[in-house]
């Protein structure tokens, strides 16, 4: 069967954020690979793999919703959603004063009281608007439940953020005091 650009996606998600020695890359300080080291990873996944190519991954990322990955010269790194041992260093920024986070009504009852936490991964991360927002928790839920979030103050506190695409930052951990309104959505 083919592969679809579903399939592609998640295993260089997979290979860029998570478990880069299953594909024996591994990634720089930046979350750099070279493209040529990650298509002979992902060619080893199986016989289906064989044929993954350059244009099989420039059609996977110019078809994608989301942009997930970055490309420059003969390199590529996800954007965001590392879970990799060692902190990928990326530049801090200055973020927009006001960020959005979607999440379950059960998380919340914990985030309230914990702040955001990066959990599984090296980041929290959050949405520039409330439809991106709402679109991340309903993976979680189907009533989920948007935060404001007061990214303006948590930065100007010492929290360092940093740009993952552009509808997207990430940063360190986000103390409840930040959270300025949380709605549910129906
Ligand atoms: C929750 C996707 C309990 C948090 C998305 C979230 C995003 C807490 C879950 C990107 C907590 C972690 C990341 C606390 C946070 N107690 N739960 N103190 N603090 N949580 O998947 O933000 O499609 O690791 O609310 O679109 O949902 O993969 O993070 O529900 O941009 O490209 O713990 O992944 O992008 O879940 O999603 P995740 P996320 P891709």
């Amino acid at each position: 069967m083919a592969l679809r650009h579903e399939d592609i996606s998640h295993a260089v998600s997979h290979a860029l954020r998570h478990e880069p020695g299953k594909y024996g890359l591994r990634l720089d300080a930046q979350g750099w690979v070279e493209i040529d080291d990650l298509i002979a990873g992902l060619r080893g996944k199986g016989r289906e793999w064989s044929a993954v190519d350059g244009v099989a991954l420039t059609a996977m990322m110019a078809t994608a919703k989301k942009q997930r990955f970055e490309v420059e010269g003969s390199r590529i790194r996800a954007f965001y959603g590392h879970s990799v041992e060692g902190h990928i260093e990326r530049p801090s920024d200055t973020p927009p004063d006001r960020l959005f986070h979607g999440t379950s009504s059960e998380a919340w009852e914990s985030i309230r009281i914990d702040g955001l936490r990066s959990m599984t991964r090296q980041s929290v991360h959050l949405s520039v608007d409330e439809e991106t927002a709402n679109l991340v928790g309903r993976r979680k839920s189907g009533a989920p439940v948007i935060l404001m979030i007061d990214a303006k103050g948590a930065h100007e506190s010492g929290i360092p953020f940093s740009l993952g695409n552009e509808n997207v930052w990430v940063a360190d951990g986000i103390p409840a005091e930040f959270i300025l309104l949380a709605k549910t959505e129906p």
